[in-house]
């Protein structure tokens, strides 16, 4: 296995493949981390969910694997995305079995404490077809909540000539469904047309304060991101009145929500591998997930992102700036900090031309290029992978968004570079993520240019170190 590029704070799977986070559960004090894996190469393949345990959501221990295609079963071709539930008496799991064609709601329950091991509920799948009279394109993944005694469910869809849609169910006991309406279809007036889909992968219905929100992922066109719509949920109806992506950047996907004991919404995304299979197959590992987001709501009703307080156990040494404008890069002095292992907190008062920007370069010479900018002037934030790696088997991207900054306010950055990872948010509010490949990476030398003053601090981030994988069961 060559390990170079493996990210060392980021959860990695313990070889092979791995995508989606599935079954996300805060029970009994641990946090349970499940993910679709092919235990038997690092490419996507025959789906199994893959387990990983942890008490402070930043050091994680891999576990046995948790759910493996039945070969007779109704996901004999696949256990594909899925959540985890509290039933009150143990925990259930909704997910998509595959077969051949088909791809159906499928349960299990846990038939032990450590969530280590599962029995598939004897009449999967739970729903035997998409629903009737709706010519679907596409129907999987689910988002599943209780309200009162009723539980509801979300299945991932796409309708024929209009786009993504979320099936909306429901069930008095995780077994009977009874279909209802969509719960929303794709609206053509509000998404741009390079983020119109053929369908919606992992729904995830959300409630944060008085408002509620559908992310999806944005599926079948050549870009794929995530779209969140922010709105009122009021007897069984869903009207949004935001939209925005969740993250701008094309590695970032499929990613799930939890509500931890604490009360926190948390999301883990799929940071996917932006290379060729040549390297994933001579790499023996893939996929990676984001840190830990905590969801809430900025007071426009957007969508807030924080990283996880926990994180913050993994900050080694420290240099703080006081910054001073400068019109052109400076090299900074990282006094020995690791520059691809590293954590950067921000803050700057844009004028209407200021130009700030983050440069990490190879350490001999620039031509190997990873640049974060913010652009006052064209509102627009970007993270520019296009020259980071000069491995032809890396594809690289030119990732920005469009952004609004209070005139006057401070913006704040916060940037986590792990290796192959680039993870960056922008007032707590946009964010893009991207995987770097660069062929120099053993460290990274950080350029910072910015035209006002501001303040930066750096850390060096400790590894999280991943207990060795127990045999697969
Ligand atoms: N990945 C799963 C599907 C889901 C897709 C299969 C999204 O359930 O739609 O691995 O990445």
């Amino acid at each position: 296995m060559d390990n170079r590029l493996r990210p060392r704070y980021h959860f990695t799977p313990p070889a092979n493949w791995m995508n989606d986070p599935n079954g996300l559960i805060h029970w009994q004090g641990v946090y349970h981390l499940f993910y679709q894996h092919n235990p038997e190469l690092p490419l996507w393949g025959l789906m199994h969910w893959g387990h990983a345990t942890s008490t402070d959501l930043v050091h994680w221990s891999h576990q046995p694997i948790a759910l493996v295609p039945d070969p007779d079963g109704p996901d004999r071709d696949g256990c594909f995305s899925g959540v985890a539930v509290n039933t009150g008496d143990g925990v259930a799991l909704m997910y998509t079995g595959v077969q051949g064609e088909k791809q159906l709601p499928c349960l299990a329950k846990n038939a032990d404490d450590d969530l280590t091991a599962w029995v598939k509920y004897p009449g999967n799948p739970v729903i035997s077809a998409p629903p009737e009279g709706i010519e679907t394109t596409m129907y999987r993944d689910h988002s599943v909540w209780k309200e009162g005694d009723t539980w509801f469910q979300v299945i991932g869809s796409g309708i024929a000539g209009k786009g993504g849609a979320a099936m909306l169910y429901r069930s008095p006991d995780l077994i009977e469904w009874e279909f209802l309406h969509p719960l929303l279809v794709e609206q053509p007036e509000v998404i741009a047309p390079e983020w119109r889909t053929l369908g919606w992968e992992c729904p995830d219905f959300v409630t944060l304060g008085d408002r509620h929100v559908l992310m999806v992922s944005l599926w079948g066109l050549e870009l794929s991101g995530i779209g969140y719509f922010a709105g009122t949920y009021d007897h069984h109806h869903f009207t949004p009145d935001q939209y925005g992506l969740v993250d701008g950047g094309r590695s970032f996907y499929a990613p799930q929500s939890f509500t931890d004991a604490s009360g926190r919404r948390i999301m883990f995304g799929w940071l996917r591998e932006t290379c060729s299979d040549a390297r994933l197959l001579e790499r023996g590992w893939a996929g990676a997930m984001s840190l830990p987001r905590v969801l809430g709501m900025h007071e426009d009703g957007s969508l807030k992102q924080t990283i996880a307080s926990e994180v913050k156990a993994l900050r080694g040494r420290q240099i703080h700036l006081d910054w001073t404008a400068v019109d052109w890069f400076r090299d900074i002095d990282l006094r020995g900090i690791p520059g691809n292992q590293l954590e950067i907190e921000a803050e700057f008062t844009p004028g209407d031309d200021t130009l700030l920007a983050f440069s990490f370069c190879g350490v001999d010479d620039d031509s190997e290029r990873t640049v974060i900018s913010v652009t006052a002037r064209d509102s627009e934030f970007r993270l520019d992978t296009s020259l980071s790696s000069h491995d032809p088997d890396a594809t690289g991207a030119d990732d920005r968004m469009s952004v609004t900054l209070d005139p006057g306010a401070p913006v704040r950055l916060h940037i986590f570079v792990d290796v192959s990872i680039i993870e960056v948010i922008l007032n707590d509010r946009y964010c893009l993520t991207a995987r770097i490949y660069p062929v120099n990476n053993d460290d990274l030398r950080l350029h910072i240019s910015s035209t006002v003053d501001g303040t930066i601090d750096i850390w060096e981030m400790a590894p999280s170190v991943h207990p060795s994988p127990v045999a697969a069961g």
